[in-house]
């Protein structure tokens, strides 16, 4: 299935520091990186996102004294999990993984720049207002619908994807191709919501039969 030109495939966070190996590794990250080079033929728009974090992010468990990684804290915008420390901006963790294909990814985007907001989506911050420019991007190019992968399902996949319905664009997660932290039951509660909120499933062989 060729994609409409109206829909766009946004690829989140395929990094080093979330595939094996990395700082805050997700069980096999690396395995969607075949097939999502296999389904950007598939697709007119493609996006691709970097988690890029300062050295001093507050969502480090690091810069909270007394507190240990996967703690919950409380910050101005509400609640946030503490991470290890993981794409520091520069960083050889903070690159693309080297086999993901990118020579077709008209914009690469960057989140999580500002030390005291996390931004686990592409569109808006933690703090729920602070816009990354993403949804201006998007309806300036005329597109109406985007089919999210990368990593982590439950975290930044899933946050873009609800976001995407916020801004009143068609969302569908391209499962397969995700992986998933999987952090107390996220995983399941992050398809609960998207199901909720109108964001569909897609099977990768959908997308690649011709
Ligand atoms: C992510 C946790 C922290 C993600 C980013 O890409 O899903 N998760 N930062
Ligand atoms: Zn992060």
């Amino acid at each position: 299935m060729r994609a409409p030109s109206t829909t766009a495939l946004l690829v989140v966070d395929v990094q080093n520091d979330f595939c094996s190996g990395g700082a805050l590794s997700v069980p096999h990250g690396e395995r969607v990186v075949p097939l999502i080079n296999a389904i950007q033929a598939q697709y007119d728009i493609i996006v691709v996102t970097q988690d890029w974090h300062p050295a001093d992010h507050a969502s480090f468990a690091s810069q909270h004294p007394g507190r240990t990684i996967f703690d919950t804290v409380d910050m101005p915008y509400g609640p946030q999990v503490l991470w290890p420390d993981h794409c520091v901006m520069g960083s050889h963790g903070a690159a693309l993984h080297e086999d993901l294909d990118v020579t077709r990814a008209q914009l690469v985007l960057r989140k999580g720049s500002h030390r005291g907001v996390d931004s686990y989506s592409a569109l808006l911050e933690a703090d729920r207002a602070t816009r990354t420019g993403l949804d201006g991007w998007l309806t300036s190019r005329g597109v109406t619908e985007v089919h999210v992968c990368g990593l982590a399902t439950d975290f930044c996949v899933a946050w873009t994807a609800l976001d995407a319905r916020r801004f009143g664009i068609a969302a569908a997660v391209i499962e397969e191709a995700c992986r998933a932290i999987d952090l107390e039951g996220s995983l399941a509660r992050a398809w609960s919501e998207m199901t909720a909120a109108g964001v569909r499933r897609l099977a990768s062989a959908d997308i690649l039969a011709a």
